[in-house]
This record gives structure tokens, sequence and C-alpha cells, in this order.
């Protein structure tokens, strides 16, 4: 990206902030207002730094300065394993074969002149970390068609299984010591394929689906983490076994330790929905009033309660912010009245209508990958 665009882009951005601020200075508009400061955490080590955004790698967001609920799309983060292919939206086709009645070939317009949905989604990447201070994140509004309505027209047949997503990436891979050329694929059961709210994206906030995201059309599945969303899909597969290829079967695998029927086992399981989580992302002050500001992702079940603690005190109800909606990210804040100066710890914690609770790091399962990065985060800071 140009670096020109970029600051030009911050300063329109600048300019709207301070129009509408005004009016409510918390997460309720993500934005800063005028005279609004980030307070500056303490846990986040100066040698902290956001990527540059270049071809073919991965980037993420500083999220002490998310400053809109709906991320912009240069802001979203990318995540590919086998780069970014070019994709000619003229030539490129989507392919639905298999197990199906009638085989399905769609172009771009095909698709686009059907009905069309909209949705709002937001969702993290499965290897996000508090390392990087949850940068690997994004919430966008999507539009596309129903996953639903594809499989549905192509007609499942019985016995089927599994539903393959593949996109137009191709690596070569070392696999037990022969190369063989992969594309990049996930599968999905059929129950989880013929979910509602699964979408085909070929729209972005309302721009055609850009390079970086999987141009012309990607695979939406809301609830889940990063890598169920298949980019640049080419291709749709339903078979009879399961697909077991490297980011279902041994990349994004999680494994931990845990009772299995009375018995301690270290078990592994691909990624799928996202965990209940929140953290902090900033802080905030204007006129000596301050305000802790944070998000929530998790599978779409929806929320009891936010609550955030500051050092030992009690677990304080953080507010909502109005414009979350079942599957965007939910973003909360808490006003702090009347901080004493000195070092502070904030911890947040989010739980369910179902009552699960966001873990402790101590209540985690133990755990050999750093996928699913979840638990209750303390931050620090100097007041
Ligand atoms: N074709 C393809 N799709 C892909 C990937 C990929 O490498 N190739 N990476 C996945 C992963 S791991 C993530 S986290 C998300 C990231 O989507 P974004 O780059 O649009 O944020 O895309 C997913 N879809
Ligand atoms: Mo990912």
């Amino acid at each position: 990206m140009n670096p020109e665009d970029t600051s030009r882009r911050k300063v329109l951005k600048g300019g709207m902030m301070a129009a509408g601020a005004a009016a409510a200075p918390s997460f309720i508009l993500p934005a800063l207002a005028q005279g609004e400061r980030l307070v500056p955490f303490t846990d986040v080590p100066e040698s902290f730094q956001i990527p540059p955004q270049q071809p073919n790698s991965t980037y993420w967001q500083d999220t002490r300065e998310i400053s809109e609920f709906v991320t912009d799309n240069e802001d979203f983060y990318l995540v590919q394993h086998y780069g970014q292919p070019e994709v000619d939206n003229d030539a490129w086709r989507l392919r639905v074969t298999g197990m199906v009645d009638n085989e399905l070939e769609f172009s771009l317009s095909d698709l686009m002149n059907g009905n069309t949905v909209e949705q709002q989604v937001g969702f993290e990447c499965g290897g996000n970390s508090q390392r990087l201070f949850h940068g690997l994140i994004g919430n966008a509004n999507w539009r596309g068609v129903s996953l639903r309505d594809i499989l549905q027209r192509a007609g499942i047949q019985d016995g089927a299984k599994e539903v393959v997503f593949f996109g137009a990436d191709v690596a070569t891979e070392e696999i037990r010591g022969r190369e063989v050329d992969k594309a990049f694929a996930r599968g999905l059961s059929i129950p989880d394929a013929m979910r509602e709210e699964n979408m085909l994206a070929f729209e972005m906030n309302g721009e055609p689906l850009p390079h970086y995201h999987g141009k012309p059309l990607r695979l939406i599945v809301p609830g889940w983490y990063g890598v169920a969303n298949v980019k640049w899909l080419t291709q749709i597969h339903v078979q009879n076994t399961r697909y077991m290829g490297r980011f279902m079967g041994r990349d994004y695998v999680t494994l931990k330790k845990e009772n299995v029927g009375g018995v301690e086992r270290w078990v592994e399981n691909s990624v799928t929905t996202m965990n209940l989580k929140s953290s902090i992302v900033r802080v905030t002050e204007m006129g000596g009033r301050y305000s802790i500001q944070g998000f929530v992702l998790n599978d779409g079940t929806p929320l009891r309660s936010v609550e955030i603690k500051i050092d030992d005190g009690p677990w304080q109800s953080a507010e909502m912010n109005p414009n979350n909606t079942q599957y965007s990210w939910k973003l909360f804040s808490l006003n702090w009245t009347n901080p004493t100066p000195g070092d502070h710890t904030l911890v947040s914690r989010v739980t369910d209508i179902n009552g699960n609770v966001q873990a402790t790091p101590a209540e985690l399962p133990e755990k050999v990958s750093y996928w699913e990065d979840f638990g209750q985060f303390t931050r620090t800071i100097t007041i």
C-alpha cells in the first residue's frame, strides 16, 4: 500500500472524529473525541511494532488505535499462508462438485445478479494472541450470496459428510519427503455448512472484495475463527469423507489436556468456533475522565455481561456499544472515575447467557500450541 494513502486516510478519519465525538466520549462512538488522549499501557514493550502492509504478508491492527466500529478494508488484518494469488474476475468461476444432484458453475455476475444477503461479521485469526495485543482482528459488513441457497440448488446427496472449500492459492508442500501441490482448503460438516448465516461474500464494506481479502469471492462462517473464511474461493466439493488437509488436520489444531470421560488425555481439536473472549484494548482520558474500552468475540451466543476489575476492586459492569450485533465484534466501555495516580491492573471478563464465563489463565486447560488464546488478559497502566 502507498504510505501517502495511509496518511491521507487517517487525516480524513480524524476530521470525521472531531465532528461526531462530542456527544459520546466512550466506545459508544469509538473514535477519539477532540482533546481525548490514549493513556499508554505499561505492558506494551517499546519494541512492539505494527508490520507494514506488504504483499503476501501478515498484517495486524494496533488495537489501541481502533477508531471505528466497522473496520476499514485497509485496516482489517491479513493472514494468508500461500501468498495472495492473482485472480482475473472475468475468467474466474466457482464450481460446485462431488456428491450433488447438479454440479454447478457460476461466474461472478451470475452470483451478483441473484439474491444477495448482507451481514456484519467480525472475526480473529485462531493464532491471534496477547503478544500482538489481539491485533489479528477486524469487523466488516459483507455482502454476497447464501451458501445454503447454493448447496440446496446443487442438491446434497444422501451419504455426503463434508463440504470442502478450495482457494485459488496453491503451494508446493513437502509431506513425508514428497513434494505435492496443495491448495488452501477447509472442510465443514454438512450441518455446519448448511447454517443459515454462512455466506459467500463478494463485497466488503460496500466495495468489491479487495484482492488481499480474497477477491472475487470468499466464504464467511460467522462465529468461527478466521481460518474458516476461505479466500479466493474457486471450488466447493461435497464428499463422504472427512477432509484432512493441512489446515484441518495439522495446522490450526489445538493440543490440550482434557478430561475425556474420566480419563485425562491430550486431545487435538481443529480450530472451529471462536471461544468466548474479551480484551481491554485502550484507556482514554479527557478532562480528567477516564474510559476503559475493549472488545468481545465469540461464537454468536448472546452475552449476559462484560465486567472489568480494577486492581483488587469488585467486578464492575461495562456498557455495551448499541451497534453490537450477534456476529459483529462487541465493543464495551467503562467510565473509570477518579483513578488514583500510580500503577494499576485492569482485566475484563465476559459471560454469555448460558453462564459460560471467560476463563482465567489458571482455569485454561494445559495447552501445547498457541492457537486459541482466549483467557482473561490483565493489562497494566500508570496514571
Ligand atoms: N485461500 C485462503 N483463504 C484463507 C487463508 C489462506 O491462507 N488462503 N487464510 C485463512 C486465515 S488463517 C485467516 S485468519 C483468514 C484471514 O482473513 P483476512 O486476511 O481477510 O483477514 O483467512 C483465511 N482464509
Ligand atoms: Mo488465521
